[in-house]
């Protein structure tokens, strides 16, 4: 059993390499809550993947700095712990809020698999030592930026292809897609950008073979993609729906998708994601690791979780450089020329945390300490 001493909070500010466009808007600049967790001379990392606008999620950077400053991280330094499985437990007062508990729960399991000496990977239950990778490809200013960027992503060996799409940047796109390469692995992802009036639309695209749809219809919803799934040959995929292992039942069972896009942070840490990984497992229903514009940090977990046995599908998790000019961690994550990741050997996360770059690139910063003990 141990106690963190003190939780850290920074947030800091890093320019994208290149802006992201979604159906939901456009990001340049990041912002990004991490938390530290010290103990014992140990620092477990974590990343909230919330975003600056409550755009994907109700949540915010700022909503995520008040609770986890104001709540979350006071439970935390009370308990005692034998690991991050115990943080569900801890949290389980407060509602919601899920990727400001990812954040600590996740840096417990990166402290706790560095007192242990052991690979993330392994600690999570993961056996793969290569991931396969694939890219998300924002909405671009031309068509042409577009192809330009596809080929640019599979001469670097990227497994498969996901286009984001939103009603005016679909149909054509794929069309235009699929005659250039006939034969890659591609997907979409909508972010819920339509609505059931869309369907006949949405059924058209079965001729451009598409691996899969994702998240065409609301962001909470699950029978209206039941009812869509019905109408297509193509799979759909949840991400933003899925937030707990009883959502990934649901959805599966009234067969609302055929795929599961899991984010460690959209469910609330790797407990709940390793849950759903599993029910999803029993039940047939492949799963893949979902990216949200994460740091270092956030991609070493990924991976980590990424290889677990029933990520059979590549996920969105790819090289820093696709997103950062300068990453905050040592190495840069990278790409082999086939596609994948190696997952690291090394105990912890693998990566080592460039302190120096953090500090330079921090907004604002909060330290919240154990209550005092009594020494006896
Ligand atoms: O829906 O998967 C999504 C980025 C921000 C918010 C939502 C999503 C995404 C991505 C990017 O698709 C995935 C990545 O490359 O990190
Ligand atoms: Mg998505």
């Amino acid at each position: 059993m141990f106690q963190i001493e003190a939780i850290r909070l920074h947030e800091i500010a890093m320019e994208l390499a290149f802006p992201f466009e979604t159906s939901f808007g456009r990001t340049s600049t990041r912002r990004i809550l991490l938390v530290e967790l010290e103990c014992d001379g140990l620092t477990g990392w974590g990343e909230c993947v919330a975003g600056e606008h409550p755009y994907f999620s109700e949540e915010t950077v700022d909503t995520a700095w008040l609770v986890t400053e104001g709540e979350l991280a006071q439970r935390l330094l009370d308990a005692e712990l034998e690991g991050g499985g115990d943080c569900p437990r801890i949290f389980a007062q407060v509602r919601g809020h899920r990727m400001a508990k990812a954040a600590l729960e996740n840096a417990v399991w990166d402290l706790v698999a560095q007192r242990r000496g052991v690979p993330l990977a392994g600690l999570l239950g993961g056996a793969r030592t290569k991931i396969p990778c694939g890219v998300s490809i924002g909405i671009q200013p031309s068509p042409e930026q577009l192809m330009e960027t596809i080929a640019k992503e599979l001469a670097a060996g990227y497994q498969r292809i996901k286009l984001k799409c939103k009603p005016g940047w679909d149909s054509r796109i794929f069309e235009q897609v699929r005659t250039r390469w006939p034969d890659i692995v591609l997907s979409c992802d909508a972010n819920s950008a339509y609505r059931m009036r869309d369907s006949d639309e949405i059924a058209s695209w079965d001729q451009f073979r598409l691996l899969m749809i994702e998240q065409p219809l609301w962001y909470d919803d699950f029978y209206f993609h039941a009812m869509l799934q019905k109408r297509l040959n193509t799979a759909i995929c949840l991400d933003e729906s899925i937030r707990n292992r009883r959502d990934a039942l649901a959805a599966i069972d009234m067969e609302s998708c055929r795929i599961i896009n899991i984010k460690v942070g959209r469910v609330g840490g790797f407990s709940e994601a390793i849950a759903v990984h599993n029910a999803a497992e029993e039940r047939g229903v492949p799963v893949w690791c979902g990216g949200m514009l994460e740091t270092g940090i956030g991609r070493s977990h990924n991976i980590a979780l990424s290889s677990l046995p029933n990520f059979s599908l590549p996920g969105d998790v790819s090289a820093s450089s696709r997103y950062w000019r300068e990453d905050i961690i040592e190495p840069d994550v990278t790409v082999s020329r086939s596609g994948e990741i190696s997952v690291p050997t090394a105990a912890g996360r693998g990566f080592a945390v460039r302190r120096d770059r953090i500090e330079a690139l921090t907004v604002r910063s909060s330290t919240v300490r154990g209550r005092a003990r009594v020494l006896v």
